[in-house]
């Protein structure tokens, strides 16, 4: 059994609808960020960036969401969530899990987090920066998908594919949203469709971009 500490539309979300899909036995631990619960001392000592996601795996805390995808979808091959290692598609599936993690991702932390980086007083100009640069990343999911799609692997629906519309989702209320871009839109639109996300959201008690 696994057991997730989350809060509803964060980085956890996408290890949440992982484990959905993958029919897993999990329990779910809400944390409230607001009130700052990410940051007791109890929690910090399972995750001491103090951040959500964290899945206990047989007992112990294991953290980072695109690390979770990867170790999920690797306990679970046959529900085949991942290329297998050493297949065709792996590559490629480990080239944009990284470009997610590494550059996306990161950017939408500057994005809801500006001062962290630069103060108070640079937020307006780091928070324009990483606005610009999470166009820039889907400018190039996009491209990809066009020629690629309609999942980031081709034919196959993977943990890449739920990474990559989390990040959509996160842009829905910036001044071009994910959406906007064509190919993310079929991608995320067939995401949506899916039972898994429903069951997702009725879970987290999400209504927005449904
Ligand atoms: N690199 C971490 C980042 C997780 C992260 O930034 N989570 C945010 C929510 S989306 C969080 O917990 N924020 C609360 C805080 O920073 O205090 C991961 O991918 O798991």
């Amino acid at each position: 059994m696994y057991k997730l500490y989350y809060a509803p539309g964060a980085a956890s979300l996408c290890v949440h609808l992982a484990l959905i899909e993958l029919r897993a036995d999990f329990e779910l631990i809400a944390l409230d960020l607001k009130a700052g619960e990410q940051k007791r001392p109890e929690y910090l000592a399972l995750n001491p960036a103090g951040v959500v996601p964290t899945l206990m795996i047989d007992g112990a805390p294991v953290t980072e969401a695109a690390a979770l995808l990867m170790i999920l979808a690797e306990r679970h091959p046959e529900a085949g969530l991942a290329p297998a290692p050493e297949s065709a598609g792996r590559q490629g599936f480990l080239q944009w899990m990284f470009y997610l993690a590494n550059t996306l991702q990161p950017a939408f932390r500057h994005w809801w987090y500006p001062h962290e980086i630069a103060g108070e007083q640079n937020s307006e100009r780091v928070q324009a920066e990483a606005g610009h640069r999470i166009g820039l990343a889907f400018d190039r999911i996009d491209a990809h998908l066009q020629e690629h799609g309609p999942y980031m692997l081709g034919t196959h629906y993977t943990v890449l594919d739920i990474y990559a519309v989390m990040l959509m989702r996160w842009s829905r209320n910036m001044p071009k949203p994910a959406l906007e871009w064509s190919a993310c839109r079929v991608l995320a639109d067939r995401v949506r469709a899916r039972p898994a996300w429903k069951q997702l959201y009725a879970a987290e008690g999400l209504s927005e971009w449904a």
